[in-house]
């Protein structure tokens, strides 16, 4: 699918590093440094543990590993191992502090510059290059986004700014699509820079269904909320209710009642909930029984993945929903060019074949579908990277949220997350069976 050569490799690796960078300084720079070591909530790490931990793998992955490097700062491995420390210990470490983890990830950033330049890049080591350099470039974008979700949990004036997103064009969408049914090819053996939970590339038989073509709406999800859907035990699961009960959940997190309606924040900035936006900062949990009291369900990933790939007219699976070229802002809501989703309808050239809109971008999109690996699975480079969490209490998340970078989600793109986790920016759309003569 891609052709690489080793000056490819290298221009492109170097862009995508650069530019992750930035970005990654932009959301440390923007606060002081009282605030960087600060936990802001329980859920998450401060954003110096983010940025030294970005540091610390990059260090790993291309300056030991594909460099041969010695080791810059081995005594610190352990203070930077997501496993060794769950997220509401790690304030209490002996971290780096800002200004020696700025410096350390400069370092290690020149080091891995200097191995991208030298290392022989032929035949299997180009491959096997081109996927480390891919997967740290991913890593550190899949970490600015949750450095990004921190921001969205940190108390004070907005120090986070950019354009709004486009507007929706005049005129309605069918609400829904119908997706018919029969084999395609979900995953991928192709993609250069595809994670090992994405490989292979195989054969899923998805039936008939139909789909919302945008994410459900904050104005639908009022609807649920107005007509008394959080008290109603009903369109709630077993753990769904139970969660709700025990945290009293009564709207999406960030939301507030007041006497005039319902109100966000959204990086600091207080406003009245933007009717036409895909909701977002709700729980698996809640999805699930807003697809209930809808009379519909959420999707399973399959269903999600045909949705966004699957080309009838061709009969072959697409990188994209739009096809195999990489994002531009005409396609998709990425890349934090904006700080919230655009309204449902936004993206008219990011449309699948079958005119789903928004698969990528905007807000994560809940599927049904627990964590497993695909048939033929095998863990790449270590099995703590997706293995180890196959089988655990997780939803599959799919398509990026307005805070995922182009660089770290594709139409094959994976993310998972508990089914309690309200913090990310994840939202979801509906399916449901074909009603009988639907399905054509
Ligand atoms: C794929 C987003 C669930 O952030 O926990 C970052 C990605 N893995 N560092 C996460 C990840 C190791 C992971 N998610
Ligand atoms: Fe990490």
């Amino acid at each position: 699918l891609l052709e690489l050569s080793p000056q490819d490799l290298r221009a492109h690796a170097a862009t995508a590093l650069n530019r992750a960078r930035a970005r990654s300084v932009g959301l440390t720079d923007a606060v002081d440094d009282e605030d960087l070591v600060r936990q802001h909530s329980k859920l998450m790490s401060p954003l110096v543990w983010d940025l030294a931990h970005i540091g610390s793998q990059e260090e790993l992955w291309l300056v030991r590993d594909v460099g041969g490097r010695e080791p810059l700062r081995p005594d610190i491995d352990d203070l930077y191992d997501a496993f060794q420390h769950p997220r509401a210990d790690r304030p209490a470490l002996p971290l780096l502090g800002p200004a020696e983890a700025r410096a350390y990830v400069r370092e290690v950033r020149e080091k891995a510059f200097d191995v991208l330049e030298t290392v022989p890049l032929d035949g299997r080591r180009l491959t096997e290059s081109a996927f480390a350099f891919g997967m740290v470039t991913q890593h550190e974008q899949q970490h600015d986004e949750t450095m990004l979700a921190t921001h969205q949990l940190r108390k004070g004036e907005p120090v986070l700014h950019a354009p709004e997103p486009p507007r929706a064009p005049s005129g309605r969408l069918p609400a829904e699509v119908l997706v018919p049914g029969g084999r395609f090819t979900m995953g991928t053996s192709a993609e250069p820079w595809a994670l090992d939970n994405e490989r292979p590339a195989h054969e899923v038989d998805v039936p008939a269904f139909v789909l919302d073509t945008t994410p459900v709406t904050c104005g639908a999800y009022l609807e649920f909320l107005d007509g008394g859907g959080y008290h109603e035990r009903r369109f709630w699961s077993e753990p769904g209710w139970a969660y709700r009960q025990q945290h009293d959940i009564v709207a999406p997190r960030f939301w507030y009642r007041e006497p005039d309606g319902w109100w966000r924040t959204r990086f600091g900035v207080r406003e009245p909930i933007p009717v036409r936006e895909p909701v977002m900062h709700v729980s698996y949990y809640e999805a699930e029984a807003y697809a209930n009291w809808a009379g519909k369900r959420l999707p399973t990933e399959a269903e999600w993945e045909k949705a966004a790939r699957f080309d009838p007219a061709e009969g072959r699976s697409r990188r994209f929903p739009w096809g195999d070229e990489e994002p531009t802002a005409e396609h998709a809501n990425l890349g934090q060019r904006h700080l919230r989703p655009a309204e449902a309808g936004a993206y008219p050239a990011g449309a699948s074949p079958l005119g789903v809109h928004q698969l990528m971008g905007d807000v994560w999109e809940w599927t049904s579908t627990g964590f497993h690996g695909y048939p033929g699975f095998s863990a790449f480079p270590y099995r703590e990277y997706s293995e180890v969490f196959f089988g655990g209490d997780y939803r599959m998340l799919r398509g990026g949220s307005f805070g995922t970078d182009g660089a770290a989600v594709r139409g094959t793109f994976r993310n998972w997350d508990h089914p309690i986790r309200r913090q990310i920016f994840a939202g979801f759309r509906c399916a449901r069976d074909p009603r009988p003569g639907e399905a054509g």
